[in-house]
């Protein structure tokens, strides 16, 4: 493939940009390859600014569950565009939006818009800490909940990529009250409650884990959370900014059946354009100001394109059918899963709805120890030529990969193809 373009571009933006962009993961420095510099997309493809053509598996890391430039929702961001692009006052796709998310899940009555899913969780803690009075929060090891200071312990995605172990210009007396436990590990948890009765304001999990990887919740350890912040008067918060929209129309507490008190979302309601949001019952975010005290603003939240955007895509998830694309990517996983293997490598792909992750091992992948020791090697090797036959998939171990409902058999096929090419 070409990359001549992306190389110059990526030149030019090492001058301009730290690292050359504006999120570090999608630097591929770790798989040791340079960006690509994408020029356009529909559907499940990208093109480059050299004309090449991609399989898109990586969705922007999430928000592109209906396809790039779905016509609706170019229409609709179109048309809002038209009416102009933000007020700073309220406006009608706001009330539609938050309409359309408290009817999809049980959980949220009321729901507050903002620009990320950073943001989102960032609020969400703060909500948690001043509705119960407590500073302390509970996340998982290799948990990513965005960038905000109390969440960059032992965090996922890009801190877990580069291996960054604390970040500097984040506070230790900031993170002090952040307490951690391994993924699926309901005993730590139980025990980390038991040391600290009275003081845990929250507990956030990713209800399954995108940002070690995939990393599915073991059979009990949702429902186990749930009791146990029952118990002990702590808010559990969901972060569904990768599950939420996705996993069902009703998130992973829709798929799962457990209901937290919170939840964050991000990508997918903000159909491509930078929305977040947080939400719960009307008791709970009832105290989020204007309406209590908990202190939280924006000028762009609610922004009418980003409505508009999150609108269109959610009308059109509300009628997909969300089993013909689990069943359609558990198929290609499959064959995957055995073309590695007759290539004698030792492989584990995990899967659920439209998410999937590739890790070189044998172990089974539970928590983030596990994804800690796969063969990093082989998954830069495979990376690598997989992209260089046009499949342009996660640049990281530490990541997931997140088809669309734009995936087409020929897709599949073509990776298939390419991955039944690599040689290790
Ligand atoms: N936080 C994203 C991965 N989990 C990375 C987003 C990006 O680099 O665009």
């Amino acid at each position: 493939m070409n990359c001549q373009r992306s190389a110059e571009l990526f030149a030019e933006a090492q001058e301009l940009i730290p690292g050359g962009v504006n999120s570090p993961v999608r630097a591929c420095r770790n798989v040791h390859a340079d960006p690509l510099f994408i020029a356009s997309a529909k559907g499940s493809h990208l093109t480059t600014v050299d004309g090449e053509d991609y399989v898109d598996f990586l969705g922007s890391w999430g928000p592109m569950l209906v396809g790039h430039a779905h016509p609706d929702v170019t229409r609709a961001i179109q048309q809002a565009a038209l009416a102009g692009t933000s007020y700073g006052a309220p406006c009608q796709a706001e009330v539609e939006l938050a309409r359309e998310v408290c009817a999809a899940l049980p959980s949220v009555e009321m729901v507050r818009m903002v620009n990320s899913g950073t943001e989102a969780t960032m609020s969400a803690l703060r909500l948690a800490r001043g509705y119960t009075g407590r500073d302390k929060l509970v996340k998982f090891i290799g948990g990513y909940h965005g960038h905000g200071d109390a969440f960059l312990a032992s965090a996922g995605s890009g801190v877990a990529t580069f291996s960054i172990p604390g970040t500097p210009g984040v506070p230790a007396s900031t993170v002090k009250d952040t307490l951690l436990a391994p993924y699926n590990d309901i005993e730590a948890v139980r025990e980390l409650f038991r040391r600290n009765p009275e003081q845990i304001a929250a507990v956030f999990v990713e209800p399954v884990a995108g940002n070690m990887g995939l990393v599915l919740p073991q059979p009990g350890f949702l429902n186990g959370l749930r009791e146990l912040c029952t118990r002990y008067g702590t808010l559990l918060v969901f972060d569904e900014v990768i599950t939420g929209f996705r996993l069902s129309y009703g998130g992973a507490q829709g798929r799962f059946g457990v209901l937290p008190d919170l939840t964050t979302f991000g990508k997918i309601i903000g159909g491509g354009l930078p929305v977040g949001a947080y939400g719960g019952s009307s008791d709970i975010m009832s105290h989020v100001a204007p309406q209590g005290e908990v202190y939280q603003a924006g000028t762009l939240s609610g922004n009418p394109l980003a409505m508009a955007a999150g609108l269109a895509t959610l009308r059109i998830l509300k009628n997909a059918d969300y089993d013909a694309l689990e069943k359609r990517v558990h198929r290609f996983v499959m064959d995957l899963d055995e073309i590695l293997r007759n290539k004698g490598v030792s492989v584990q792909i995990p899967h659920i709805a439209s998410l999937f992750s590739i890790y070189f091992t044998e172990a089974p992948i539970i928590d983030f120890s596990n994804v800690q020791t796969t063969n990093q090697a082989l998954f830069e090797s495979f990376y690598k030529q997989m992209r260089e036959q046009g499949i342009f998939m996660a640049p990281s171990a530490f990541e997931a990969n997140m088809l669309s409902f734009a995936h087409t058999d020929d897709d599949f096929e073509r990776a298939l193809d390419a991955a039944l090419r690599v040689k290790f």
